[in-house]
C-alpha cells in the first residue's frame, strides 16, 4: 500500500518534467566550428512548444545580443536565420513547452575563417 502510493506519487511527480522542452539537437551544434555567412539556426525540442512565446538571442563577436525572428516549422522545433560574422557567437533559447514550464539554455558556436 505504502509502496503504491509512494510509485503513485513518483509517477505524477515524474509526468509533468517529462513534459518540459528539453533540447534534443540543434543546427550549429554545441561547441560547432561554422564559415561565416547566411545560416539557418534550428533547435529541436523533446516536446511542443508555444514559438510565439519562446525567445531567441543571439550575442555576436561585436558583444551585441540581438532578438531574433523565430520560425517554428514544427511543434517541437524553432527556426531563425542569422549572418555570421568570424568570431565566437552564442545563442541563448528560452521556450515555454505546452505544460507551461519555461526551460533556457545556450549554445556556443564559433565562426571561422575558411
Ligand atoms: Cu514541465
Amino acid at each position: 500500500m505504502l509502496i503504491a502510493a509512494l510509485l503513485g506519487g513518483w509517477v505524477l511527480a515524474a509526468r509533468p518534467a517529462a513534459a518540459h522542452a528539453i533540447l534534443l539537437r540543434s543546427a550549429p551544434a554545441d561547441g560547432a566550428i561554422l564559415s561565416a555567412g547566411p545560416a539557418d539556426l534550428e533547435l529541436n525540442f523533446n516536446s511542443r512548444i508555444d514559438a510565439a512565446r519562446s525567445r531567441l538571442a543571439l550575442t555576436g563577436p561585436d558583444g551585441v545580443t540581438r532578438i531574433l525572428a523565430i520560425a517554428a516549422p514544427a511543434a517541437d522545433q524553432l527556426g531563425a536565420r542569422a549572418v555570421l560574422s568570424v568570431g565566437a557567437w552564442v545563442l541563448r533559447w528560452q521556450v515555454l513547452a505546452i505544460d507551461g514550464h519555461i526551460t533556457r539554455g545556450e549554445l556556443r558556436f564559433t565562426v571561422a575563417d575558411p
